[in-house]
């Protein structure tokens, strides 16, 4: 990371707002901005009695002693208190009216449906817990699941929490390798997988994967296994379990374990700058606290919706969108399994029209695949069900949001963008709402008890529309408290790089209404003769052009200049890769932020190189763009042939 201590420039340029539909902010769980403002001011006059009255909403065992013990960089949320993460996304339910209540409606790829009640998901919940006991995994152990997204999946999860095993999720795409070395770092005791899931209408196997990766890992002793896609799978005896089999030796009675506030609920490797992931460990009162709160506000959840995060439950916004937040709160969830474009691509909106979505959230990356593919495929279909539409992942250029303001939302419901990070394990900044006007590609304002602000790398403050480093001055409750096995860099990397904040790794400006605008990673950053710009902005500008669908922005070394730009660019179907059209994308970035971002280079390309959760690898362009090969790591690649194709463009 350089050492630099000037701004990031900022050169995106929106002046759309749209206020929150008064039908929608008269039924809202928070209407108006004077009400927001409230909560802000409390939460910030006064954090630890605004935590305390926060968490009345969940149910406790025992309620805590003290709310927050902060001995810099790390946090004690409502030490003395007794909680459960399963009992309250379960348990507390069941005393009401949502016991009979659909909890989860999963549709597989193939097309087969699934649906429990709070009720029937809880006896499923207390079962597996007693498999787990059997298999002898105990308070504090390290469970790993690796699995497609099925059922199964959030059940595992959440016999974890209920007995006190800390889960650690590794996405069903990951090598043996990857698997392997997270299995290792955790310590996990036993493994739970499928033998495979469906997407894009073929089988991903699994269980082979983990057969390799548990050859090299001596802390499993177990692993039990889903009959998902019937395909046949080795079984190694005394180790491996079916789950259909197991699950028959036991009582559905297991009353959830009294757990302390701060016991670890579940670490999540994400990638770091260097090699070695990072295991975010995320423990239990104040991760559930958050998780709880913020899918109520900025969803506005409520009892009659029917709510539906497109994520993978393998990265952290399925686990506290898919599964905690949502649960806590009583809601009814869909979980899809599959590829949005399988059989055809109109499986999200065919998914949105059968089960009457009303609250949807997905990523950007979707959504520039949706435009791509044309408005065709949502046109032929009634998605009148839906009232709000989210989004998080990545910086949403404005055109994006628009077009899923207009085409998705038919310019009636509330587009949320959603700024948050594995670390922070929920939403930091977002809109709520039926409170707060949007404005296309910003994600608005902090939430209610957190502190952000824009700093220089110095740590001084910034003014309006000045870039700097989006930094958290107050610890919250749902903040990462280590890295697995490794404080010190937990300590140098979200610590140390300015003093006494929480440093994001993200570059943003604040607008003079006070929005943030999210600039993308400071990684990412390119300086142009002095000039600092986000990657992001100059991509919004090249998408704003009718011929582009997706674009990334990436720096090459350059003797004078000191970066110059080079871009990859997908057109749209229609559209012929010419260098005419170069020329013309090259004047059109001159004239929409400066001729000083105007790209060096234009590449057109099929596809970027992504990765499983949909983020573009902008590693992998710049080493292309520099070297012309690749040599760094691709474990998180999705499709390794786009990679070929951008080389095999190299030498044309
Ligand atoms: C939830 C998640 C975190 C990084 C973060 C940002 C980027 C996420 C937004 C966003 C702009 C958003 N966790 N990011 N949401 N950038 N606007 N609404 O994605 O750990 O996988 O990634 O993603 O760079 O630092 S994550």
């Amino acid at each position: 990371m350089s050492s630099v201590t000037s701004n990031i420039e900022s050169t995106l340029h929106e002046d759309r707002v749209f206020a929150p539909p008064e039908t929608f902010s008269r039924g809202a769980h928070i209407r108006s901005a004077e009400e927001y403002e409230r909560l802000r001011a409390e939460a910030s006059e006064s954090p630890d009695n605004f935590w305390a009255r926060m968490a009345e909403e969940l149910h406790w065992f025992k309620k805590w002693d003290t709310v927050l013990k902060w001995d810099a960089p790390h946090a004690e949320w409502f030490g003395g208190g007794k909680i459960n993460v399963s009992d309250n996304c379960l348990d507390r339910h069941l005393e009401t009216w949502r016991r009979n209540k659909a909890a989860l409606i999963w549709e597989g790829e193939p097309g087969e449906q699934r649906t429990f009640t709070y009720l029937q998901l809880h006896t499923e919940v207390c079962r597996f817990a007693n498999v787990l006991k059997r298999f002898g995994v105990q308070t504090g152990d390290r469970v790993a699941l690796y699995m497609p997204l099925i059922p199964e999946l959030a059940m595992a999860m959440l016999a974890c929490a209920r007995i006190g095993a800390t889960h650690s999720i590794i996405f069903g795409g990951f090598s043996a390798d990857s698997l392997r070395d997270r299995i290792n770092d955790a310590g996990c005791k036993l493994v739970v997988t499928a033998d495979g899931g469906w997407r894009r209408g073929a089988e991903v196997k699994l269980k082979p994967t983990v057969d390799e990766a548990v050859k090299e890992t001596p802390s499993v002793r177990t692993c039990i296994v889903v009959r998902r896609t019937g395909t046949r799978v080795h079984i190694e005896a005394g180790r491996d379990h079916w789950w259909h089999e197991v699950i028959e030796t036991v009582d559905a009675h297991c009353p959830a374990e009294e757990l302390d506030s701060e016991h670890p609920l579940y670490i999540l490797y994400t990638s770091g700058t260097t090699g070695k992931p990072k295991g975010i460990l995320h423990t239990t009162a104040g991760y559930l606290l958050q998780a709880h709160l913020t899918t109520k506000w900025v969803f506005d959840l409520k009892d009659e919706d029917t709510y539906w995060c497109t994520a993978d439950i393998g990265w952290v916004t399925g686990h506290s969108y898919v599964v905690y937040g949502p649960l806590s709160n009583g809601a009814t969830v869909v979980m899809y399994e599959g590829a949005p474009n399988y059989p055809e691509p109109d499986r999200f909106w065919r998914i949105i029209e059968r089960h009457r979505v009303s609250v949807f959230y997905t990523a950007p990356t979707a959504i520039r695949a949706f435009i791509k593919w044309g408005e065709q495929w949502p046109l032929k279909h009634d998605l009148t069900s839906l009232r709000l539409l989210g989004t998080v992942g990545e910086p949403i250029n404005p055109e994006a949001w628009m077009w899923y303001r207009e085409i998705i939302g038919k310019g009636r419901c509330p587009i949320v963008d959603t700024w948050w990070q594995t670390e922070t394990g929920a939403m930091m900044i977002a809109p709520l709402p039926g409170a707060t006007p949007t404005k296309p590609g910003s994600a608005t304002k902090p939430l209610p008890g957190i502190e952000a602000d824009v700093m220089t790398r110095s740590g001084a403050p910034v003014g309006p529309n000045e870039g700097g480093y989006l930094v958290i001055k107050r610890p919250w409750p749902s903040m990462l408290r280590t890295i697995w096995g490794d404080d010190e860099r937990y300590r140098a990397t979200y610590w140390s790089e300015i003093d006494g904040v929480y440093f994001a790794g993200d570059g943003a400006r604040r607008d003079a209404d006070g929005y943030f605008w999210i600039m993308g990673r400071v990684d990412d950053v390119i300086n142009v003769s002095g000039h600092r710009l986000g990657t992001m902005e100059v991509e919004s500008a090249l998408v704003s052009h009718a011929a582009v669908a997706e674009a990334a922005v990436v720096a090459r070394p350059d003797e004078i200049k000191g970066s110059a730009i080079i871009a990859f660019v997908t057109l749209e179907g229609d559209r012929k890769a010419t260098d005419g059209l170069k020329e013309e994308l090259r004047r059109h970035v001159a004239k929409e932020i400066g001729a000083l971002a105007r790209p060096e280079e234009i590449r057109f390309s099929d596809q970027l190189p992504k990765t499983r959760s949909g983020k573009i690898m902008r590693r992998l362009l710049r080493e292309i763009a520099t070297s012309g090969g690749v040599q760094g790591d691709v474990t998180t690649l999705e499709d390794f042939s786009v990679l070929e194709k951008l080389r095999v463009h190299e030498e044309e």
